[in-house]
């Protein structure tokens, strides 16, 4: 693993004139574009996604801390105990009877339980949390990564993006990058333990190249599709970019 380069943001935005149109519109295979805002933010928003894509693709890990660093204090916010009676009843009974559904372009849709997911390779990172309201935190996430379990069910070639929803409404998506990135984990574990129901139990992504708000709480399915519908996600609706890369 290297060290993150100092990326200013001068360096950005260097880079992403430096990168140009043609690079932007020339096809390559890791900028892939995405679903977006319009207008000038949208085209702000594209060549952040596209520079950060360029300059990272030699060093697509964020960093991993040792477990010294792991913060005393992780905070949750937003949905911290969904008021769903649904999941209240699987929550009570130890999620026994959650079931995550994988479909959409896939060659076999399916379901899987939490026991299936714990059976499956899993991978624990410490890792630095930043949300866009102005906190950040380190804390230690196991799980198994979404590359498994998407190559489980067999990815068609036409699918571009990954939806993941939530118990709460929230939903949001993924290109491939993303979604087949190492350190993005289905979490079932944090600093040692099950999922805390605050955290998103029983089971949260982590997205660690991007903001906190991409990290999707309380998964309640996933689906591969071959575009995105309007903006890309719930909060796009408020104002968040559908890229959130850092
Ligand atoms: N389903 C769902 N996912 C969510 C949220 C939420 O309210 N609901 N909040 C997001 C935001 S803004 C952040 S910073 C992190 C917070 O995770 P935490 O509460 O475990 O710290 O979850 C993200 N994922
Ligand atoms: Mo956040």
């Amino acid at each position: 693993m290297r060290a993150r380069p100092h990326l200013s943001r001068r360096g950005l935005i260097l880079g992403g004139s430096a990168l140009g149109a043609g690079s932007l519109l020339g096809g390559c295979d890791i900028l892939d574009g995405g679903p977006g805002r319009g207008g000038l933010y949208g085209l702000s928003d594209t060549l952040t996604f596209a520079t950060q894509r360029f300059l990272l693709r030699d060093q697509p890990l964020v960093r991993e801390f040792g477990p010294e660093a792991i913060s005393a204090v992780f905070p949750t916010i937003n949905t911290t105990d969904p008021d769903d009676p649904a999941y209240r009843r699987s929550r009570d009974q130890g999620f026994a009877d959650w079931r995550l559904p994988v479909g959409g372009l896939v060659e076999r849709p399916g379901t899987l339980s939490l026991a299936e997911l714990k059976a499956m390779p899993r991978r624990t990172q410490i890792t630095l949390h930043s949300c866009e309201q102005g906190w950040s935190a380190i804390g230690a996430w196991t799980g198994v990564p979404l590359a498994h379990v998407l190559a489980g069910a067999g990815l068609k070639p036409e699918a571009r993006f990954v939806v993941i929803r939530s118990v709460d409404g929230w939903w949001d998506s993924y290109d491939l990058f993303d979604a087949l990135h190492p350190q993005t984990i289905l979490a079932y574990g944090f600093n040692g333990n099950d999922l805390p129901v605050a955290h998103g139990a029983p089971v949260r992504l982590r997205v660690e190249r991007q903001l906190g708000y991409k990290s999707l709480k309380y998964l309640s399915s996933i689906e591969a599709v071959a575009r995105v519908e309007g903006a890309g996600s719930m909060v796009a609706g408020l104002g968040f970019s559908w890229y959130a890369g850092i």
